[in-house]
């Protein structure tokens, strides 16, 4: 069979039901394989910004290898902010990239570049077809790789007259390793370092989500009677905000954070590589720590861990749970919470604060993606979500949301996506939107339009004298309604409390076509737990 097919029909094996792109000449023997064989969707994407997060998307709400194809360098090139983000949030992300005919590299036609060289900064490994002899085998440790814990992208750059080539290998699936879970000795040690601290508290991140351990670690954080936070940036809700352990995401700055966690005597990781911050402050974290996860390029946030094991997370804290509960009497887990007064209605307003809280109430089911700017940290105040069901880039890298929900509604088309995006957030990767209508999602899109950069305003008012007449947004006010109308959407808006309820009471909980929301704010007002922010 020709490599191509050797490709796709190795995906299919490994339960690959998808492939998002945006193709060029050098992918076409792909998209033909594709269409010919009917079992792989490829997934069209009209930019490389939208295709990643797209892709990144699904994988992540779906809880399995995404798969994404760009066109050469250019097509490289302009996925690679998001591949930094997939890579930053630990993705499985395989990506098809098309190389160029060989038979002409040696005059530098176009489309040409140092392709090992873009993926590789971006991309935990990078593998190559370069003759017809380690095709196959090159195919499927590309796919291992990407399989294999930690994740993050892993690159395939496919020459278009390789893939056309003849080989003879049978596609089959592939065995990534796996992590085992603890030494039993050194289960005992995390036990007695749990049992042993008056106040722990439990610091998740994305590795729970993809071992599925949100209920073990539920479990844990019961018995020790101890609260969970999500670590800085987690890209994935690593336990349900419902629960009562759930005690919010850690602020992404040292002083804020060692504010919050001042109360207790050790602190124990549970995935990640190390704290995400953004704007430096003085780590003061002294209590005893330990971490368990799947990265062993993890660094400690400060001073030294006590235990430090890569294993299998599920596992590890299912071990855990029996030896704790033999260790210690259950306790009762009192929610650290912190509860928030809802603003007062303001007159003929809207306030971003009290229309980020009725969203939730109404859609607490939903997937929600955020890239709300400065509403972010209200949507954590409030959000009563199972785990798994809320995603963030996890990088800072804005552009991502909107077609990373696009993907995730393509995914989980069972489920109500519901996409809560910043005005200036959502105009990066906008074009996703098109392939939302294609595929056929219904989506809720909502866009909080305050026609500013108001982050960036915020970090002004703290790093400059205030705020700064670039991050003003208007002339001219972006018209959203616009944008739905370019890809098809329906458009509502909303300046009042009364027109926001009038949406919302008419939904009902299910939105039954894809649609823009236009919440349109006075930016005078504020989220309430704005001063979270950094
Ligand atoms: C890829 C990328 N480019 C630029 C930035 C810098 N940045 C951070 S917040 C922000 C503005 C976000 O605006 P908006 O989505 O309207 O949310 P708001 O701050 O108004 O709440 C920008 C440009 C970034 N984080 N990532
Ligand atoms: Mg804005």
């Amino acid at each position: 069979m020709k490599v191509s097919e050797f490709l796709l029909q190795t995906l299919e094996k490994n339960g690959v039901i998808r492939i998002f792109g945006n193709p060029g000449t050098t992918e076409i023997s792909l998209v033909n394989a594709c269409e010919k064989r009917g079992k792989i969707q490829y997934i069209i994407a009209l930019s490389e910004v939208a295709a990643v997060p797209m892709a990144d998307g699904c994988a992540r709400a779906t809880r399995s290898l995404g798969v994404v194809n760009l066109h050469v360098a250019p097509g490289l090139g302009n996925g690679m902010g998001a591949l930094y983000t997939a890579a930053i949030a630990g993705t499985p992300l395989l990506v098809l990239v098309g190389g160029q005919d060989r038979r002409l590299l040696h005059t530098r036609p176009v489309l040409w570049g140092p392709l090992e060289k873009m993926a590789g900064s971006v991309c935990k490994a990078v593998y190559s077809l370069d003759t017809r002899h380690d095709a196959a085998a090159n195919v499927k440790q590309a796919l291992r790789a990407a399989l294999t814990l930690p994740y993050g992208p892993v690159a395939l750059i496919c020459p278009p007259d390789l893939l056309e080539r003849e080989i003879d290998a049978a596609p089959a699936t592939v065995v990534a390793p796996r992590l085992s879970t603890l030494a039993e000795e050194d289960a005992r040690r995390y036990a007695r370092f749990l049992t042993g601290a008056k106040h722990p508290a439990l610091i998740a991140a994305e590795d729970v989500h993809w071992s599925d351990g949100s209920a073990e670690l539920e479990t844990l954080a019961n018995i020790l009677g101890a609260p969970v936070y999500a670590a800085p940036y987690t890209g994935v809700l690593p336990v349900a905000s419902s629960a009562p352990c759930y005690a919010g995401y850690l602020p992404p700055s040292m002083k804020q954070l060692s504010d919050r966690l001042a109360a207790h005597d050790a602190l124990f990781f549970i995935g990640g590589r190390g704290l995400r911050t953004t704007l430096y402050s003085e780590p003061k974290l002294p209590q005893k720590k330990a971490w368990i996860g799947n990265d062993s390029s993890v660094i400690s946030p400060e001073g030294e861990f006590e235990l430090a094991r890569v294993a299998d997370v599920r596992g590890a804290v299912q071990q855990l749970n029996i030896l704790v509960r033999e260790m210690r009497k259950k306790r009762k887990t009192a929610s650290l919470r912190r509860g928030i007064p809802l603003p007062p209605a303001p007159k003929g307003k809207l306030h971003p604060s009290r229309a980020v809280h009725v969203l939730l109430e109404r859609f607490r089911d939903a997937v929600w993606v955020d890239e709300s700017g400065l509403s972010t940290s209200d949507v954590r105040q409030w959000m009563e979500l199972n785990a798994g069901c809320y995603l963030i880039n996890g990088s800072g890298g804005i552009g991502w949301g909107l077609a990373a929900a696009v993907g995730a509604a393509i995914g989980q088309n069972k489920r109500q996506v519901v996409a809560v995006i910043g005005d200036g957030s959502a105009l990066y990767a906008s074009e996703a939107l098109w392939s939302a209508e294609h595929n056929g999602t219904k989506m809720l899109l909502v866009v909080l339009s305050n026609r500013r950069y108001t982050t960036l305003n915020e970090a002004a008012t703290r790093l400059a004298e205030g705020p700064l007449e670039a991050f003003n947004l208007e002339p001219p006010v972006i018209d959203f309604s616009g944008l739905a109308k370019l890809y098809g959407w329906r458009y509502a808006q909303a300046s009042t409390e009364k027109e926001l309820d009038a949406f919302l009471d008419a939904a009902r909980g299910k939105i039954k076509a894809n649609t823009l929301l236009e919440l349109k704010l006075d930016p005078a007002l504020k989220p309430v737990t704005a001063s979270r922010h950094f």
